[in-house]
């Protein structure tokens, strides 16, 4: 097992995985800019190392910076958390060439799923369903009109070096494709530096819902099963719940099951997240892969009682399956997070500031994943994430009504939070009753929240 890890993150996840390698027996090193200097992972480390000024460019994303804290603390392996570098596979390549475990995938299967078309080709190989598409970069505007042609509006054009909705497109006719398909080439030219685009049917009116694996560094790949991650804004998840009342025990495992097979033979190895729309028939769709531990993986832990940072480590030591896993993946009761944001309730727009009360709530069945305190300041140059309310409940009528007591005896003064707009989903039939699809927040806001769809 590894001595000591350091953490290449901030706040709320900084802070988990420290509850890790405490519980594993590991040391812990905390890297931290000027803005995080009183910080709680600063406190909770076994040592803590300042590596530049506030800016992420100056500080938690400067490899050199993060490298060279790693090689004076003498550490064995980095967690990259989510963000920033967690999924940067040049990052990962010096962090092995530096002979310090990245704990995550290899560096080659990092790239791979982060160029997303060709990811779809390679899971389309291995047997996961995909939506109908191109297969391959769309070179011309004559060449897309060609593909939507043979696969029929409405089509989306995505940016392959996309994410949160970027270099994204809705085409639902002929005549406007040739200008859209423009448009998003140079977004996505702008936004990642590379123009590349593909094409895929356009699925109405969808539900996000992802798949957790874990996979060990000897070829075994398990599925901890699904989420559901529908209740979104703008490509920021709000609240996320497991298991999906819209996914049979069938369902999961027949996925689960391939799942499996396909990482296996990819080489896939740590944790990951498998993202698919569902569409109105229920079908699941892969979309795209993310390579690292995700925000929402507490509602998975509370569900199958699997750690997944502590698995994470142990993988990266290189454990077998059979050592991280106490037994076959079990799924029990039902689980809910909110992201608590700082953030104007109207304007959506990040609330930094001085937090002058701060009392999380507590009882049976209640997580609180934060690194906020009461005196703390939230700094403006970061993202707006200050706590992560989850509940478990025997099943989701318990943990609707648990989540809504909790958010009631959850106090944050001195900054705007999403607590009161968790408080109204909650409330919300529609949500009690299961009844939503991606496109829930935004009719929600608009205030009729009269549906279109079933
Ligand atoms: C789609 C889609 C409909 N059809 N792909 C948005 C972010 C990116 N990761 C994938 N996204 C979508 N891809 C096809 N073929 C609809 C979305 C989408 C969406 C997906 C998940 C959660 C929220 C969303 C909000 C708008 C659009």
């Amino acid at each position: 097992m590894f001595n000591k890890i350091l953490i290449a993150n901030r706040g709320e996840i900084a802070l988990r995985v420290i509850c890790a390698c405490k519980e594993l027996g590991i040391r812990t090193v905390a890297i931290y800019s000027e803005a995080d200097r009183h910080s709680l992972p600063v406190r909770f480390a076994d040592e803590a190392i300042c590596i530049g000024p506030p800016q992420l460019a100056l500080s938690y994303l400067n490899i050199p910076a993060v490298i060279s804290a790693a090689e004076i603390a003498n550490v064995d392996a980095i967690h990259p958390g989510y963000g920033l570098l967690a999924e940067n596979a040049n990052f990962a390549e010096v962090c092995e060439t530096s002979g310090i475990k990245f704990i995550g995938p290899q560096p080659e299967v990092m790239r791979l799923m982060g160029e997303k078309e060709k990811a779809r080709a390679a899971m389309k190989r291995a047997g996961v369903p995909i939506l109908p598409g191109s297969d391959g970069i769309i070179a011309s505007e004559g060449e897309a009109v060609e593909w939507a042609r043979q696969v029929g509006f409405p089509v989306i054009v995505k940016a392959s070096a996309g994410g949160g909705g970027r270099g994204m497109r809705i085409v639902r006719t002929e005549e406007e494709l040739p200008a859209l398909f423009l448009a998003a080439q140079s977004e996505a030219a702008g936004a990642f530096g590379n123009g590349d685009l593909y094409m895929e049917k356009y699925v109405e009116h969808p539900r996000h819902i992802e798949f957790q694996v874990l996979a060990d560094e000897h070829g075994t790949v398990v599925s901890l099963g699904e989420r559901e991650c529908s209740i979104q804004r703008r490509h920021q998840k709000l609240l996320e719940e497991s298991p999906s009342t819209q996914v049979t025990p069938e369902l999961r495992d027949q996925i689960g099951t391939v799942l499996c097979k396909s990482l296996t033979e990819i080489g896939y190895t740590n944790a990951g997240t498998i993202e698919f729309l569902m569409d109105q028939d229920r079908r699941l769709h892969f979309i795209e892969m993310n390579t690292r531990i995700q925000v929402e993986h507490p509602v998975t832990e509370m569900v199958t009682d699997v750690d997944l940072v502590k698995s994470q480590i142990m993988i990266a030591a290189g454990a077998p399956m059979s050592e991280v896993l106490h037994g076959p993946i079990v799924h029990r009761g039902h689980a809910i997070e909110c992201r608590i944001n700082a953030e104007h309730p109207e304007k959506f727009t990040p609330s930094a500031g001085k937090i002058t009360s701060f009392h999380p709530p507590g009882g049976t069945g209640v997580r609180v994943d934060t690194a906020a305190y009461a005196e703390g300041v939230i700094p403006p140059y970061y993202d707006s994430l200050i706590a992560k309310l989850i509940v478990r409940g025997k099943d989701r009528g318990e943990a609707v009504s648990r989540m809504t007591r909790a958010l009631e005896m959850f106090i944050v003064e001195g900054v705007f939070t999403t607590i009161p707009l968790h408080r109204r989903i909650l409330a919300d039939p529609d949500f009690r009753a299961g009844k939503f699809d991606t496109g829930f927040i935004e009719r929600f806001l608009a205030g009729g929240k009269k549906d279109t769809s079933a």
